[in-house]
Order: structure tokens, then sequence, then C-alpha cells
């Protein structure tokens, strides 16, 4: 199907008059935009990546590679990827997708809404497909809500629909827009254990706040329900509230691993963290034969 007639149909059963409309980026990537009186956001839906939120008069707070690429079947570098149904590298095969296949999968929109609010709903759901079975071959349904205003909530839902237990581990990936990363803490994760990935994955405690002047890769575990990234050069600070996730991932791969990415764009180390909410490795969920699981993340702006 044509893209014309692919946005057509997405516009006439989804748009909402002043608020939702499907376009086409970069590469003809399907794109929801949201222009409301609370924020502006795009999600791509391959990955049902949320590519960037803005609230008004606020600057942006999610970041978007300058250097992104939209290829179909590729990961875009930024917002928020899904990684699902495992993080990071598949142990025991190297020639699965680094972070699942739910990233670069087209999905399909299955509903929006204008909240009384005034915020903005997505629903978005990746099927199973007959393509992915190489790399999952159980039978569920993934399936991701955005609620879009001056706050996103975003809850990724997956469901059992097969005969056995399943286990997986699971991501939302948000790469957060800083002022400058010199100007930033992250607090409310110091005391809690968490896997160097840098340091042949030793488990250790930082007692202070995270400051970052280099490359950070860490998983924290058993996490507390919220941490707070403070931005001084904005004036502000987000605050990450989760719910039925206990690992935090704090990454910045600041300029040699950003050189190796190739896509971070000019010194994009230096306006970015990214702060994913999940269940990694140890706290990797298991979901019984017609149960779900909902991973639902929060994200306030406050004056700092
Ligand atoms: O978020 C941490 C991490 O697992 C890093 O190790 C780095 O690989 C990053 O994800 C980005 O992965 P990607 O596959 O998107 O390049």
């Amino acid at each position: 199907m044509s893209i014309e007639k692919i946005l057509s149909k997405l516009n006439n059963e989804f748009a909402i008059q002043g608020r939702l409309k499907f376009v086409a980026g970069s590469g003809d990537f399907v794109l929801a935009k949201v222009n409301s009186e609370q924020c502006q956001a795009t999600i791509a839906i391959q990955g049902a990546q949320l590519l960037s939120w803005m609230p008004k008069d606020q600057q942006p707070v999610i970041w978007l590679s300058d250097d992104a690429k939209y290829i179909e079947g590729k990961a875009i570098r930024g917002g928020i990827p899904v990684c699902w149904p495992w993080f990071g590298a598949y142990t025991g095969n190297n020639d699965f997708p680094s972070h699942g296949f739910a990233r670069t999968s087209l999905w399909n929109v299955i509903g929006t809404d204008k909240l009384g609010s005034g915020e903005v709903m997505l629903r978005l759901s990746l099927p199973h497909k007959e393509e992915h079975r190489q790399y999952w071959s159980h039978l569920t349904e993934l399936e991701l809500q955005i609620v879009l205003g001056s706050e996103l909530r975003m809850s990724l839902i997956t469901r059992n629909r097969g005969n056995e237990s399943i286990t997986l581990s699971q991501a939302l990936h948000t790469y957060f827009t800083v002022s400058d990363i010199s100007k930033v803490q992250i607090t409310n994760l110091e005391q809690i254990e968490f896997i160097d990935a840098l340091d042949d994955w030793q488990r250790k405690v930082e007692a202070a706040p995270i400051k970052i002047n280099a490359e950070i890769d860490r998983i924290y575990q058993n996490t507390r329900p919220s941490c707070v990234i403070k931005d001084s050069g904005f004036q502000r600070q987000i605050k990450v509230t989760t719910e039925r996730s206990a690992s935090t991932v704090v990454w910045n791969p600041w300029i040699d691993k950003s050189s190796r990415l190739g896509d971070m764009g000019e010194n994009g180390y230096l306006k970015m963290v990214c702060v994913e909410s999940g269940n990694i490795a140890e706290h990797s969920v298991q979901i019984g034969s017609g149960e779900e699981h909902s991973l639902s993340v929060y994200y306030q702006i406050e004056p700092m």
C-alpha cells in the first residue's frame, strides 16, 4: 500500500481534529504528530517509538539524534525505543537483534482519544508475526499506551496468549534532553546496587548522586519507584516514576562509543542522558499463560 493510502486510512480512522494527525517523515516513516494546548510530540509507527515530546513553555524533554537514521527495520537513535522481549544482547545468539525486535517492527495503531484532561492518548499494538517466530516462538501480544500532555505516561503491556509461561526482559530506553551533561545529577539511585556493564558486569554501590563525566552504562537493580534527573542548566528536574519496573539503566556513550555508534551526531553525548526503566537480568518477568504484565513510566517536569 502506498504511503498516501496508509496515511489517508490512518487519518480517517484515528486523527483527532486539531490535535493528532498522521504524516510521512524522513524515509517515508509514518509519524503520529500531536499538537495540543499542552504539548507537541511525535511517535514513529515503526517501533511505536516516541521521538519527541515538548510540553508547552518547556525545552524539549526527549532527545533525538541529529544523525538519526530512518531505515526500515533499523533502530532510530533517540526517543524512547521499546526494548522487548529482551534487553541488550540476546544471550545465546549474537545474530539476534540487540534489545529485541519490537523497536524495529511495524506496529498497528489500535486507538486514539482526547481525554477529559485535554491529554492525547495513543494505543499501539505489535501483534504476533510469523517473521518474529525465528526469535520468539511464544504467542504474545504487546501493546503500548501513551498519554501525552504536560506530563507523559507510557504503559508497555505484554499479554501471554500461549499455553506456557514466558520469561522476558524489557525496558523503555528513554533518551532525555539535558542542557549540558556537566550540569546534570541523577538522584534517588544512591546506595542501590548496580551492574557495571563497563567493568565486567561487576555489582557495585555508589553513595553519592550520579554525575557524568565519562562513558557510563549501569543497570540499577531493585530500584525505588522514582528517580530524578536534575538539570541546573535548564533550571528543571525530570521526575521518573515507575510501576512494575525493578531495573533502571543509566547510560551515556561519551566520546569513543559515540563515534563507534556513528549516529549520535556532533557532540550529541553532551546533550543527552538515558534513564531507562525496565525489568532486566534477575528481574526479568515471568508471565503465566493467559496472564499479562504492564510496565509503566510517568515523566513529570518540575522547576528546580
Ligand atoms: O542502554 C544501555 C545499552 O544497553 C548500552 O549498552 C548501549 O548498547 C545502548 O543500550 C544502545 O544500544 P543500541 O542497540 O540502541 O545502540
